[in-house]
Formats: structure tokens, sequence, C-alpha cells
């Protein structure tokens, strides 16, 4: 666990590199004036905080600022940790009430979530969970072919589509077989909806129905894979698929390779949807549940 936490502070620091890394520049021993306002609030929107996020977060600083007569840039540090820290909710408890327990993952090609579903499938058996993997992206065959390596390689049962099949059949099954195997929980694979496609975005809608009426009260968690790397632009897609299904949760994959961090805040704030966990890494353990303290810390050391 402190090995994968240490990594996980690793990767912070690069994707921070790009901007929350200038900001300890910033923070030397000058006088506040208005060029470190200038560039606090260039570097947090190049930190893709979005600028709604980045100008609630400006107008606190000088609020306080102002409020307690601080005039060097050094005291600015602590206060911003305060404030970023206040705009990332705690992760809610993951709550398995009912069993089995469906989870959809959805989001766009590539996002991450045929290789998500294999990091959440070893976790959860870690814990002491049945899980059952369900591959419903029908629409390439070489989708179901990789979650089903991934499944061999972490030990997960895995229920797969064949390539052209209906997904909300998939997932009819994969539901039924969980019930009949006296399995914990369910996550089930989706295929990449491009989110400008309206009828692959009915596909989606009709997947969801499809597990109400396999399992009544499912899906009981939708969770969307967003890329840390598209930045801004995931919100974009983040909110087409807000609208078609009921996302519940966040999962932030390639925060490893993203200079982007500050999408998080953007994410919360933006869109009102708790991140659960963070991808790391391209293997099966480069998954952590998301940590607010920990990520802001982490974008903020030196
Ligand atoms: N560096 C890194 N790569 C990832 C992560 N998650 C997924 N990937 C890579 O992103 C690519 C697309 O992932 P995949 O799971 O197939 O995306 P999908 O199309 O949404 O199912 C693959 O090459 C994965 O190895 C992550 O957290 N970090
Ligand atoms: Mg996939």
């Amino acid at each position: 666990m402190p090995d994968l936490f240490s990594r996980w502070k690793s990767g912070l620091s690069r994707s921070s590199k790009a901007a929350f890394g200038r900001l300890a520049s910033l923070f030397g021993a000058t006088e506040i004036n208005a060029q470190t306002w200038d560039e606090l609030e260039s570097l947090l929107i190049q930190a893709d905080l979005g600028l709604e996020t980045t100008e609630s977060v400006l107008a606190s600083l000088r609020n306080v600022v102002q409020t307690r007569g601080i005039t060097r840039s050094a005291d600015l540090r602590s206060l911003l940790e305060i404030e970023l820290r206040r705009r990332l909710d705690a992760s809610p408890a993951l709550e398995f009430s009912s069993k089995p327990v469906i989870i959809l993952l959805v989001g766009v090609n590539g996002s991450g979530k045929t290789t998500t579903a294999a990091k959440l499938g070893r976790r959860f058996t870690d814990e002491g969970k049945r899980v059952l993997l369900v591959a419903a992206d029908t629409f390439r065959a070489a989708a179901v072919d990789q979650l089903q390596v991934w499944a061999e390689r972490v030990g997960v049962p895995i229920v797969a589509g064949q390539m052209g099949s209906d997904p909300g059949a998939v997932v009819y099954d994969g539901i039924q077989s969980a019930i009949s195997r006296g399995v914990d929980l369910v996550l089930v694979d989706t295929a990449g909806r491009l989110h400008t496609r309206y009828n692959l975005m009915e596909e989606l809608k009709k997947v969801y129905r499809v597990a109400g009426k396999a399992l009544s009260g499912a899906p009981h968690a939708v969770w969307l894979v967003l890329d840390a790397t598209t930045g801004q632009n995931a919100l974009v897609q983040a909110r087409a698929f807000k609208t078609a299904v009921n996302v519940t949760g966040v999962i932030l994959a390639k925060l490893d390779s993203s200079a982007r961090g500050g999408m998080a805040f953007a994410i919360q704030s933006e869109l009102g949807l708790p991140i659960l966990f963070a991808g790391l890494g391209e293997k099966a353990e480069d998954l952590t549940p998301f940590d607010p303290d920990a990520f802001v810390k982490g974008i903020l050391a030196e």
C-alpha cells in the first residue's frame, strides 16, 4: 500500500509539472502584487482547473489576503492548499447493500474503461468480494478479447458477448449469471460511445434499462471513466454522459500521464460528481481510491 501511494505521489508530481510545479516560484519571498495574481490565474487555468473554478479560487484568496492583511506571496501557498482542498469532497464510501451490485463503466473510446474494469475486478476480489466481469462492448471483437485477457490475468470470471451481438442481451445474461452464481459485484464494460453520436447514446440508455429489467434497482452505479490527459474536453464528454444515463461517479484514468490534474476540481465543481478512483498506470494494481488530501498535497508539492 505505501508503495502504491508513493507511486501515486510521483505520478502527481509529474502531472503537476506543467503548471502546478511552477507555482513554487510564484510563492517566493516577494510581495503580493498585481503580477502575482495574474500569474496565479494563468497557472491555474493551465493546470486545467477551468475558468469558473479558477475565478472562484482567486476571489476567495483575494478576500482572505485582504481581510487578514497578508502581504507576502510565500503565505499564499497554504491558503491555496486550503482553497483547493475545500473544493473537493471526500469520496463517498462505496456501499454494497444489495447483492449482486451492478456497476456500469461508461466513457468514450480509449478513455480507459476496459483497463479500469480489470483493475476494479482485481481490487474488489482482493477485498474478498466475488466479482464478475461482463464484456458488453460487442462493437469490436478486439474489445471482448482484451477484457478476456485481463480477466484471466486478474483471475476474475467473465461473461462475454459475441462480436456484433446485442450489448443489452449480454448485460442481461451477465446479470442472470451473477444472480445464479451468487456473485457480489458485477462490473460491466460498455462500448466507447462517441458522445456526439445520438444513436450510440441511445444504445447506452438501452443497456441501462435492460440492466434494470434483469434485476430491479440495477444498475446500482454508473461510473464514468475519463482520460485525465484530455483536460477540459473531458468535461464536455461528462455532460453528455450525464444527460444520457445517471452517472454516479467519476474515475480519473491516466492521471500518471496527465499534465492537467486540475481537471479534478472542474469535475467536482461543474458536474457535482465525486471522483472515486484514480488510474495511475497500465497495470492491474495501478488504481487507487481518490484521496483529496493527498491529491492536493501532491499537486502543490515542490
Ligand atoms: N498510463 C496509463 N494508461 C492507461 C490507464 N488506463 C488505461 N490506460 C491505457 O489507455 C489505453 C486505452 O485503455 P482501454 O482500457 O482500452 O480504454 P477503453 O477504450 O475505454 O476501454 C490502453 O493502452 C491502456 O493501457 C492509466 O491509468 N494510466
Ligand atoms: Mg474498452
